[in-house]
């Protein structure tokens, strides 16, 4: 089955754009965010709650579903979809990012990683071709190629190198691939240096895969020097090509890289952050641990319409948060996934009204202000 991943730009306003891109399992709508759903499961959310907050597709770990369960038997399980029960589109992430930034690395050579796997200590191989091969039986839509993302701060002669190697890998990735069903996305490197990220380009452009990632930011450095980087990426990609920032995900980079035209985004930030009590909201980030919060009869935010909000207040969340609950977290990633959704949703009809750049400023006053 030939599926064409047509990705039609809709609306402009500046550099932002917002439009639809077809996958196999349904068309989303751009910008968009994607829950992080690591273990083929988004921590604590199900399938249908994914549905009812607004998530189009959700993005899945090579590395970690190699390992445990194995890809078999996810393939079993007909991919993805029929193993956790969430029908709509997948992305996964290729695996080498994961087993650096897990640190359990051995080396790296041209053939492909070496690591030690975290669950039980064993010596695993990761290369383009066996990343491909994962990628193909867990089913996504969406699959990325296998590259390495420098840690920050790097060497710029290691940044280039690596770079260099990223494109070798992805020309593997290129040649191994044989499902037509599934979008292979290259990823640009070359750290913070434009002149980096200007060879990156020139040597994965010519690859015309159906989207581009901008990877190796959000690593460490500081965001005058990510958003810079990203700019320069992204006002160099296709115009009629999607074009995903890798691992970003707090509420004002998703404003500042929709502002620079980027179309999706993915980051356990939501997830992670409710976890541990925080709620997002337009007036910065609430603390659920605070003292103030154990006696606030409001919702987390009042104009957020998530199911946590119209039920419960704050102070009967900061109780289950205190006991331990485990319908705190729950009810926390809950939320921050339909802020992230809601606040793209705002963003996609400023596009389309063309007044982003006035309500991102709006927006971003508002924030910074911090009146939680
Ligand atoms: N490469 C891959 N996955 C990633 C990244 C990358 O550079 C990042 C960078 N923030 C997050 N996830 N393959
Ligand atoms: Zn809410």
């Amino acid at each position: 089955m030939k599926v064409v991943f047509e990705f039609e730009v809709k609306q402009r306003d500046g550099r932002a754009r917002t439009a639809t891109f077809a996958t196999p399992r349904g068309q989303v709508t751009t910008p968009m965010f994607m829950p992080v759903g690591t273990q083929g499961t988004v921590k604590g959310i199900s399938p249908q709650e994914l549905s009812d907050i607004g998530s189009q597709m959700v993005l899945a770990n090579t590395y970690h579903l190699m390992l445990r369960p194995g890809e078999q038997l996810v393939e079993a399980h007909g991919g993805l979809p029929g193993f956790t029960a969430y029908p709509g589109p997948f992305l996964t992430d290729s695996g080498g990012f994961q087993v650096m930034s897990l640190g359990h690395l051995r080396k790296i050579t041209e053939e492909g990683v070496v690591f030690k796997n975290h669950l039980d200590g064993s010596r695993v191989e990761l290369t383009p071709e066996r990343s491909i091969q994962v990628q193909e039986a867990l089913g996504a839509d969406v699959i990325m190629a296998f590259d390495e993302c420098p840690p920050y701060p790097a060497e710029r002669s290691y940044i280039q190198a690596s770079l260099e190697r990223t494109v070798r890998w992805l020309e593997r990735c290129h040649t191994v691939k044989t499902r037509e069903d599934q979008a292979l996305f290259a990823i640009v490197q070359g750290g913070v240096h434009e002149d980096l990220r200007l060879q990156s380009l020139e040597a994965t452009l010519p690859f015309a895969t159906p989207g581009f990632a901008v990877g190796g930011l959000a690593v460490g450095e500081s965001k005058e020097e990510m958003y810079p980087a990203v700019a320069f990426t992204a006002s160099r990609l296709p115009e009629n090509k999607p074009r995903y920032l890798m691992g970003v995900g707090h509420p004002e980079d998703l404003v500042a890289g929709i502002a620079l035209g980027i179309d999706m985004f993915d980051c356990v930030y939501p997830t992670r952050t409710g976890r541990f009590g925080y709620a997002l909201t337009d007036d910065g980030r609430l603390n659920l641990n605070s003292s103030a919060a154990r006696t606030q009869l409001v919702p987390l935010d009042p104009e957020c319409d998530c199911y946590a909000c119209r039920h419960y207040t704050r102070a009967y969340l900061a109780h289950l948060l205190r006991a331990e609950e485990m319908l705190a977290p729950r009810m926390l990633s809950l939320h921050n996934l339909r802020y992230l959704h809601r606040l793209v949703e705002r963003m996609r009809d400023a596009i389309t009204q063309q007044h982003f750049q006035a309500w991102a400023a709006e927006w971003s006053q508002r924030y910074f202000r911090g009146n939680v």
